[in-house]
């Protein structure tokens, strides 16, 4: 009996424990992202009400916080005399220089009376603020109920980040983003205490910033389409696309990034990735006759290293950029240069001479230090992808930032250098998220716990006395395949960012992967919601067994809605409540919804596989052959292969895939692009289709690089064609086997 009375008070007690623990956590747990360094739940809740009070040592972090709140609240907040410390019903910003509190780092106290933030820089009274933020309602982002409770739970927290680097990268060249889209993300990077953009201006594909000494860098090297000096590229069709930003938008944009403690930090990309300069002035190029081809699939898009010149042109637009942008740093890209160029080319071969090199590479070397003494001549530090480092030493100050695998940032610090990891299988936010998704897949398929489990640190074995010089990690969003659907780079950043965030700012042994998930999808994406993002949410997961299809939900608060005619599930779709009994599960599609308002990719079961009839097939084309993607993986019926032609589409181009026997079927798609990537499809043309072999008939657009054709019923297909009717927008097209049902 005394053994059971006291076995029952230790499980009372624990009981009692756990309610009064996990109750608090439960009721209280405030599911911040960043995760800051030390929380401590107090209990209670400060009342935010119209008569509380800003009182601020930073006037702009004042306005900021005031305007923000006032329109979530609609209170009027007011902002105070700094003098007024002492005061309840406050929110008190205080700035101490001679503080011991870490440059980035608060200490914040809500209790009932105030909330009290100390720092010993703005900076981190603006880290404070962004904190305070996502202690109240989500809505404060965005547009409220009017049922909300303004309240801030009591809390104590002390808070500081673990790298001084936390970046994001933007590539603007191969699609173009206007001001809006820029403002706006700088905001949603602030919101999660992210500090350095790194805008990737410059590239083949476009020229995005203004330069006064050269405007035809920009009137000419910015746009691209017919009669352009640059091409169509992804997606851009056959018409005018471009843009670039003046002087006077961007000095507004750092002035707009720096209140919020982002450093914006220029590339203009170079050597290599220059087609867009070479374009508009050619004689910046080598003299090489035979075009060689980038890994990108671009020709003539290497500055000629041999030719003087340049320098002095490199110079007038370093000069401009340097006074342009108060950061540090200049970026000078340095990647995938194709060195043919170079070893083809008359004046790079004089240099080499003269020079006595004996590598392609050393001339990269040469290049980069060129440009880096230019680059030090205006008081700035140079910075450049992992390949700079390949042909030689540079000036101990520059900074690599390391991309093509996680042994280059040990290689980097190793040397000396200081580095930023943008590691491609980690952060590259181009990558697809999962298999069916679109985006690249060269570097990896990243979905968002592939980007948390990333420790700049650890994950590349750098020594502790070396630590100091990984400056941090960013993400980065190449644009290749930005073009659609609408919103998609809103969709590759987030919630891939969060991840980020969290990686950049909290101390690794605080990090856990099913905690933070807890915290994104509890309350952070709700957060997104209101920020404005279009955040990617995963599709749900399906499976049909014994007659049944089987949903699993992928949130607690997913809505799942489906479509039983094969069509895409919209808003008005039938939403799934439990297994739904069918024969015919392939007609069922399926997706998760958030509101109503994005929604995740489109699934059917991920266990039937739609039967493709393979019927033997000769092609007919006007294209020739080309080894390593060969005309034949278009007709093996293996849809992971595909062709590539050896040259562009033009007008007048054609594929004819002709069936050995007439095929009776319901339905043939006809797709172009790369498999499941959508890169160097047929942009503009139709396909026809025959019965007898003689007679064509004109069938439906190429929409989306595909096209589709629903035979007569009970008439046999013998073949069908592609009719180009205007140049694609790369410098190959690829195909793939005809889909048959
Ligand atoms: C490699 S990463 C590139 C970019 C491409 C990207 C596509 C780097 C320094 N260069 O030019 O856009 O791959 O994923």
């Amino acid at each position: 009996m005394k053994h059971f009375i006291s076995f029952f008070s230790i499980v009372l007690f624990f009981i009692s424990v756990f309610t009064a623990y996990g109750m608090e956590d439960e009721e209280y747990s405030p599911n911040l992202i960043p995760k800051p360094q030390k929380t401590t739940v107090t209990g209670g809740t400060f009342c935010l009400n119209p008569s509380t009070i800003i009182i601020s040592d930073d006037p702009f972090n004042a306005e900021y916080l005031a305007g923000i709140l006032n329109s979530s609240t609609g209170f009027g907040i007011e902002t105070g005399n700094s003098d007024d410390k002492e005061m309840d019903n406050a929110i008190i910003l205080t700035i101490d220089p001679d503080s011991s509190i870490p440059q980035e780092g608060y200490i914040l106290s809500v209790t009932p009376e105030k909330v009290v933030a100390k720092s010993s820089t703005s900076k981190g009274s603006f880290y404070a603020i962004q904190t305070l933020l996502q202690l109240l309602p989500p809505s404060v982002y965005g547009t409220p109920t009017g049922y909300e409770q303004w309240e801030i739970p009591c809390i104590e927290i002390e808070d500081a980040p673990r790298f001084p680097y936390r970046g994001l990268m933007m590539d603007v060249s191969r699609t173009f983003f206007d001001l809006d889209y820029i403002y706006k993300f700088l905001d949603w990077m602030a919101y999660h205490k992210l500090n350095v953009f790194q805008w990737h201006i410059t590239d083949d594909n476009g020229w995005r910033i203004e330069i006064k000494k050269y405007p035809e860098l920009t009137e000419k090297g910015a746009w691209r389409g017919p009669d352009e000096v640059l091409p169509a590229a992804y997606g851009s069709g056959n018409k005018r696309y471009g843009g670039f930003y003046t002087q006077k938008e961007i000095r507004e944009v750092i002035e707009y990034a720096a209140k919020r403690n982002i450093e914006i930090i220029p590339e203009i990309d170079m050597p290599g990735h220059s087609k867009a300069v070479i374009s508009t002035y050619p004689h910046t190029g080598c003299d090489n006759e035979t075009h060689f081809v980038s890994v990108n699939g671009e020709v003539k898009n290497v500055w000629c290293v041999g030719n003087e010149q340049n320098y002095k042109m490199l110079d007038d637009i370093i000069k401009e950029i340097a006074s342009l942008f108060p950061s540090k740093v200049i970026h000078v890209g340095g990647d995938e240069v194709n060195m043919d160029n170079w070893k083809a080319c008359s004046k790079c071969h004089a240099l080499m001479e003269r020079e006595g090199m004996e590598q392609e590479a050393e001339l990269q070397n040469y290049f980069m230090r060129k440009v880096e003494r230019i680059i030090n001549k205006y008081g700035k530090t140079m910075a450049g992808w992992d390949e700079i480092l390949d042909g030689g030493e540079l000036d101990p100050g520059s900074i690599i930032y390391s991309w093509r695998s996680v042994a280059k940032p040990l290689q980097a610090v190793e040397r000396g250098y200081r580095t930023v990891l943008q590691l491609s299988e980690y952060l590259y936010f181009d990558m697809k998220q999962s298999p069916a998704e679109r985006g690249h897949n060269w570097a990896a398929i990243i979905p968002l716990e592939k980007v948390y489990s990333l420790d700049p640190i650890g994950t590349s074995d750098i020594p502790e006395d070396k630590e100091n010089l990984v400056l941090g990690a960013q993400g980065a969003l190449w644009a290749e395949l930005l073009n659609k659907p609408a919103r998609f780079s809103e969709y590759q950043y987030y919630p891939r960012t969060c991840a980020l965030s969290e990686m950049v700012w909290t101390n690794q042994g605080s990090r856990n992967f099913k905690d933070f998930e807890e915290r994104l999808e509890k309350t952070h994406f709700e957060r997104l919601f209101h920020m404005g993002i279009a955040f990617r949410i995963e599709a749900p997961g399906v499976t049909y067994k014994e007659n049944r299809l089987m949903v699993t939900l992928p949130y607690d608060w997913a809505v799942v809605r489906y479509t039983t005619d094969g069509s895409e599930p919209d808003c008005n779709s039938n939403i799934y409540t439990g297994d739904i009994v069918t024969f015919e599960p392939e007609k069922f599609k399926f997706a998760t919804f958030y509101k109503d308002l994005f929604k995740s990719i489109t699934v059917t079961a991920d266990n039937i596989k739609p039967d493709y009839l393979k019927p033997e097939t000769v092609i007919e084309t006007s294209f020739g052959e080309q080894r390593s993607f060969p005309k034949s993986n278009v007709s093996d019926y293996d849809f992971d292969t595909y062709w590539r032609t050896e040259r562009t589409g033009v007008a007048g181009d054609y594929v004819t895939y002709i069936f050995k026997e007439p095929v009776k079927c319901n339905k043939i798609t006809v797709n172009t692009s790369i498999p499941n990537i959508d890169l160097y499809g047929v942009t503009d043309g139709y396909i026809e289709y025959t019965y007898d072999g003689k007679e064509w008939k004109k069938g439906d657009k190429m929409e989306d690089n595909a096209a589709t054709l629903i035979p007569e019923k009970g008439k046999a297909i013998k073949g069908v064609k592609i009719v180009f009717t205007d140049s694609t927008d790369a410098l190959c097209v690829a195909l793939q086997d005809l889909r048959i049902e």
